[in-house]
């Protein structure tokens, strides 16, 4: 069978989580570490996001669309459960992920003080209105972290692997660690999850 490709820059949080399924899973894939908007990944994705996959025909954008295929096309341990229940609450958790962890703590934070312009530098404005706004997800994830070990339940699925990467460029920044360190459950949950070899394995490059 084909090599499975994984496409886009190890440091989008997207593709860490990807790479982080399949690590767990044990599927090797090639990755092939292109921009948003390139040809690779618009030839594949119609917003030009990453990350894309192919596999022989099959050509996939958006992350739960990717690891949904992941899961299901390969052997290995089952990381989306099958179950009605199990399903629904890991599909509830990438959803609130994507919805609110990305929005509120990667592009409304990380992105803004990352990409910030070089004379005027971040709009603090902003970053100071996703403060309260990422205190409400470090409670709602907190709260779910005191109810079962993982999001979706005791077992781990693509649901931790999603935000994971989320969470910890947050910890990454003084502005959304001061919210995030607050919350027991959830550094504990993101210490034990960081020092699995799937995330160990996938770390972007340093910054250059
Ligand atoms: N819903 C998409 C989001 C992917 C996404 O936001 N990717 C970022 C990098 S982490 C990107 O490609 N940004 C460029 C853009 O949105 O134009 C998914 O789950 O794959």
């Amino acid at each position: 069978m084909a090599d499975l490709e994984i496409i886009g820059v190890p440091v989008s949080n997207y593709v860490r989580s990807i790479r982080m399924l399949c690590e767990e899973k044990g599927v090797p894939y090639t990755l092939n570490p292109a921009f948003p908007h390139t040809p690779a990944v618009a030839a594949i994705s119609p917003a030009g996001q990453i990350p894309c996959m192919r596999h022989g025909d099959v050509a996939v954008f958006e992350s739960k669309g990717i690891a949904t295929y992941i899961d299901k096309a390969f052997a290995g341990p089952k990381f989306i459960p099958e179950d009605a229940v199990g399903a629904a609450i890991c599909e509830q958790w990438v959803a609130y992920g994507n919805v609110k962890v990305d929005r509120w703590i990667m592009r409304e934070l990380v992105v803004r003080l990352v990409f910030a312009d070089k004379e005027k530098g971040p709009d603090m404005a902003k970053i100071d209105a996703a403060v309260p706004e990422i205190a409400k997800i470090a409670k709602a994830l907190d709260d779910a972290l005191g109810r079962s070990t993982y999001l979706a339940g005791d077992s781990l699925t693509f649901a931790d692997m999603n935000v994971l990467p989320m969470i910890d460029y947050g910890l990454m920044f003084p502005q959304s660690k001061a919210v995030l360190e607050g919350h027991a459950n959830l550094m504990a949950y993101h210490a034990r999850l960081t020092a699995r070899p799937s995330f160990q394995n996938t770390a972007p490059p340093p910054r250059a």
